[in-house]
């Protein structure tokens, strides 16, 4: 694998969906396949919270996700658990700030894609200097998805980073839904990421498609 282009990386997070069994509560292949159908650019598994799948459960399930991915040709990146996206031969990981360095899932990985979490302009630069593809910011609205997320911190570090002159793929992440995400984008995100605006959507193809529309603008 060749290791991926800003240019690439940047087409990829536009519409990018996180989902673990925990975050819907109808059957998370349902919601993937009608969030593929609503045009969905890159997928991560992040299996968390009270009640996540554990060992082969967690591993059936990343696996039928993934093959629907690939089947539509969405990216499919694994939050957190390298052994479970090497096993999977997953196209990237995301990891956090209580994680391993991104340096060391780097050695890990190699040219797969590294996507970090970060909340502050010294992590930014820290994740970048180690490796990362792109980097998520959040919270930037408020979340109960996560259950130790930061307080909400608004686009204001988006937009200061951008003014530093920083160009690595970017991503807003944190309470982000169809009428919110153009703020995202107008403060410099390559793409916004979310759970709850999909997942836990009526209709999941229709808020995928109208996350979509108010990304691309
Ligand atoms: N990371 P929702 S906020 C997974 O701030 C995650 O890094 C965050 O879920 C961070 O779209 C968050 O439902 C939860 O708010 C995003």
């Amino acid at each position: 694998m060749e290791i991926i282009t800003d240019a690439k990386m940047r087409e990829l997070l536009k519409v990018y969906f996180i989902l673990g069994s925990t975050n819907c509560t109808q059957d998370p292949l349902e919601v993937m396949h009608q969030a593929i159908e609503g045009g969905i650019t890159l997928f991560q598994y992040r299996e968390k919270g009270t009640g996540a799948l554990l060992g082969e459960d967690k591993y059936k399930l990343a696996q039928a996700i993934q093959k629907l991915c690939q089947q539509h040709q969405i990216p499919f990146i694994v939050n957190d658990d390298v052994d479970l996206a090497l096993s999977l031969n997953a196209d990237g990981v995301h990891i956090g700030q209580e994680d391993e360095s991104a340096a060391a899932v780097r050695e890990k990985i190699g040219n797969k894609i590294l996507g970090v979490s970060v909340h502050t302009r010294e992590q930014a630069y820290e994740a970048i200097q180690q490796g990362a593809d792109y980097l998520g910011l959040g919270p930037v609205f408020s979340t109960t998805t996560k259950e130790d997320a930061k307080a909400a911190a608004g686009t204001a570090l988006i937009q200061t980073l951008r003014k530093e002159g920083l160009t690595i793929p970017l991503v807003g992440i944190g309470g982000i839904t169809a009428e919110n995400a153009p703020l995202v984008m107008a403060a410099g995100a390559d793409g916004v990421s979310v759970i709850t605006a999909i997942s836990l959507a009526d209709s999941v193809i229709h808020s995928t498609q109208k996350l979509c529309q108010a990304v691309y603008g």
